[in-house]
């Protein structure tokens, strides 16, 4: 048996339920009628009561607003009365907004919502943008940047039509793909690559920047830096490696802040920066190769050896993060990679060798390969770029590039059957006789550290670059369309000459031009020239079309397909190092400039006479 509820309502006991009935909302219906009427009207009664209540309330905030008015105002009945107008006539004027709003069609409603919410987007954007205030510091000396006119005629013929072919590449690429970071030449529209994720950020136009300034082509260089003032922002959801960031953003940002003296570089130039600093968050220090600019994480490429780093990444960075807390003093930027550097010191090294790979979270190598062509290239050259860029006092530097190089040349360096120097690769314990078109900058790299080296071997070292220059033309001269593929052998018979299929691509690369002009610098040999200028005549002939500058598939075919890509270091690097080699030697001479990986150069800082905030000296 069901024990029957009591309903309490206005204290009245409702009678018992009938037995059987099973569930509450049954036994309503078990109410007699008059009962039922009694209830309704007392039910009515509550709701007239409670909305009474409600409407006679008095108006709060009435009272609220004239206490405030008192307050302000004082209460002389002046004061009251001109209170009481402004009120009117506010009134009055909303009254007449809401009429016109009402007027107007649904269209123009939406046109006004839209322009507002556009400004509220704009202010949003200003605020963001406000630029941190940077400490000042003193300009590094800054010297030779002129216009490096030759004095021949048919020298100064040359370096018009690199001008002229950098206006072409440039043109094609405001044109086409203005924003974007790279180009595609033959489909006319913008193209980009995994190592920038999915972002926009006009890596043509950072990378251009410096090239455009040196080759006074003054308007471009105006039009790229107003388009890095309004659009260049880095608070976006992509994953962009922190090597190609470093390289060829805050790079080509530094360099262009001093060459123009405008601040607006360098203030981007830090914003990204502090962008690529949550990559270094790992157990060892070690960054990651890639980093979510917008959440601040990191990863590594799925390729990679055992989860590991890459030498020539986390080893990229140096120039660029000294100048950084030159700049702006603050500490981090130095002692992050000096961390790095201060950590390989302490590490084995099989044969005296750095392998390519390094595990972030355990700190140990993983494949034993070791190369300078592709993942271990620039790592060797900025240890000799970090002591030249410190006025050569860092010599700390300059020792672990010494050591590093000894034990490459006892180990990688090898003459071929027919007397041509190469660099192979160190693969567990086994030397791959092929070398890469990424190792030919080795040839500058040899010929910049000649001087400074050990034992009295700069003429040794002068001279090693000077073959490694001779086997890179020989790799493009071997071939149908006389520009290098991207990797050549020396084995079973074959001289200096791609095998594999894929292997046969040229994309535009600068590395032997670039060790040309470090070689012409030193030596003055007219080689080099005759060399750069049949490379430059040879990319004008197969690389152009109408759309600008394309790489190609197969050197060794006289009917090349295209890539389809303009490469952003071909603005940054192969048109520049071109332009300098018929330029004369006063323009960035080398005494005062270093250029890194991607072509840009910093002054040298001399750091005899100012302490780093972070270093040890100010420690
Ligand atoms: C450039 O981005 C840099 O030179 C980098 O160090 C390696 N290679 C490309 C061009 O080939």
């Amino acid at each position: 048996m069901t024990t029957p509820a009591l309903l309490p309502l206005s204290g009245r006991r409702i009678p018992t339920l009938s037995p059987g009935a099973a569930s509450f909302p049954h036994h309503r219906a078990t109410l007699r009628l008059s009962e039922k009427f009694i209830l309704l009207l007392i039910l009515s009664a509550f709701i007239t009561l409670c909305f009474g209540a409600f409407f006679f309330l008095p108006d709060n905030s009435k009272h609220k607003r004239f206490d405030l008015a008192e307050s302000t105002l004082g209460d002389s009945p002046g004061e009251e009365e001109s209170l009481r107008d402004k009120i009117r006539v506010d009134h009055e004027r909303a009254l007449q907004e809401a009429k016109e709003k009402l007027r107007k069609s649904r269209d123009e409603l939406r046109a006004e919502i839209q322009t507002e919410k556009s400004k509220v987007v704009e202010d949003l954007k200003k605020k963001k943008e406000v630029p941190k205030p940077l400490p000042p510091v003193p300009m590094p000396k800054v010297v030779g940047v002129n216009d490096g006119d030759p004095v021949e005629p048919d020298v100064k013929e040359k370096r018009d039509k690199i001008r002229e072919m950098m206006k072409h590449a440039w043109d094609s690429y405001r044109q086409y793909g203005w924003g974007h970071n790279e180009l595609k030449p033959l489909a006319k529209k913008g193209h980009s690559t995994n190592i920038f994720g999915n972002s926009q950020m006009g890596a043509t136009i950072v990378d251009a920047l410096d090239s455009l300034y040196m080759m006074g082509l003054h308007d471009e260089f105006k039009d790229g830096q107003e388009w890095i003032e309004q659009n260049l922002d880095f608070s976006v959801n992509a994953e962009v490696s922190v090597f190609e960031v470093n390289i060829r953003f805050i790079g080509g940002l530094l360099a262009a802040y001093y060459l123009s003296g405008q601040e607006v570089f360098k203030v981007k130039a830090v914003q990204l920066a502090e962008k690529l600093l949550p990559a270094f968050n790992t157990p060892t220090g070690i960054p990651w190769a890639m980093v979510n600019l917008k959440s601040g994480v990191g990863r590594n490429w799925g390729w990679a050896s055992a989860g590991s780093s890459i030498l020539a990444e986390f080893g990229t960075l140096h120039m660029e993060f000294v100048h950084l807390t030159y700049l702006t003093g603050n500490p981090a930027y130095y002692q992050k990679v000096m961390h790095i550097r201060k950590l390989l010191a302490k590490m084995d090294r099989p044969n005296g060798l750095y392998p390519n790979y390094l595990n972030p979270r355990t700190g140990r190598w993983g494949q034993h390969h070791t190369s300078v062509g592709g993942l271990g290239d620039s790592f060797y050259e900025y240890l000799l770029k970090a002591w030249l860029m410190s006025d050569k006092t860092d010599t700390e530097a300059r020792k672990t590039y010494d050591d590093a190089i000894e034990a490459i040349e006892r180990h990688l360096i090898r003459k071929s059957n027919g007397g041509l120097t190469f660099i192979g690769e160190w693969k567990n314990g086994h030397l791959e006789r092929k070398m890469g078109h990424l190792t030919c900058f080795a040839g500058g790299m040899f010929a910049l550290g000649a001087d400074g080296s050990p034992d009295a071997k700069a003429g040794h070292y002068l001279q090693l670059g000077a073959e490694i220059a001779h086997t890179c033309h020989e790799s493009y001269d071997r071939t149908v369309l006389k520009l290098g593929p991207e990797a050549f052998k020396f084995d079973s018979g074959l001289e200096a000459v791609a095998v594999r299929q894929n292997e046969k691509y040229y994309i535009l690369r600068p590395e032997v031009i670039e060790t040309y002009w470090y070689m012409w610098r030193f030596t003055h040999d007219p080689k080099y020239r005759q060399w750069g200028w049949e490379a430059a005549q040879a990319i004008d002939k197969y690389c152009r079309v109408s759309g600008g500058f394309s790489g190609v598939k197969d050197v060794y075919s006289s009917n090349p397909t295209y890539d389809d890509v303009q490469q952003s270091f071909f603005l940054a690097e192969t048109l520049k190092y071109l332009y300098l080699l018929f330029s004369s030697d006063d323009l960035m001479p080398l005494e005062s400039w270093v250029f890194n990986t991607e072509a840009h150069p910093l002054p040298v800082l001399h750091l005899a006479n100012l302490t780093l905030p972070g270093s040890q000296a100010q420690r």
